[in-house]
């Protein structure tokens, strides 16, 4: 019974660290008024995260193009995150400081 109970718990981590592996984070700082990098490719499911690294300027990530409400400020230290699920390339800008711009860029997995 127990043998059978620690192989189950074995099964389920490899799966659940299995599925963290194929959805990745992928890192953009934020840092004097500039996306770093202004550009990432990225895979169905990924996720972006968006780390503002100022010594005190807040700023957000507005996807204005696509239609979306401009989001909360997020202050040096803080971050903003979100998972891609659509495919397609998605330009987005700062509401504060809109020179400021970036695009992610989501693809089919590439295996
Ligand atoms: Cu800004």
């Amino acid at each position: 019974m127990n043998k059978i109970l620690l192989m189950l718990i074995s099964v389920s981590s490899f799966l659940f660290s299995a599925g963290e592996v194929l959805a990745k984070d992928i890192i953009v700082e934020i840092y004097k008024k500039k996306f770093i990098p202004n550009e990432v490719t990225i895979e169905l499911g990924d996720r972006v995260i968006w780390k503002n690294i100022e010594k005190r300027q807040y700023h957000n990530v507005w996807f204005k193009s696509s239609g979306e409400d401009e989001p909360d400020y997020f202050f040096p230290d803080e971050s903003y995150q979100r998972q891609f699920d659509k495919k397609g390339s998605f330009a987005y800008e700062c509401g504060p400081h809109p020179k400021m711009k970036g695009k992610v860029i989501v693809v089919e997995q590439a295996y």
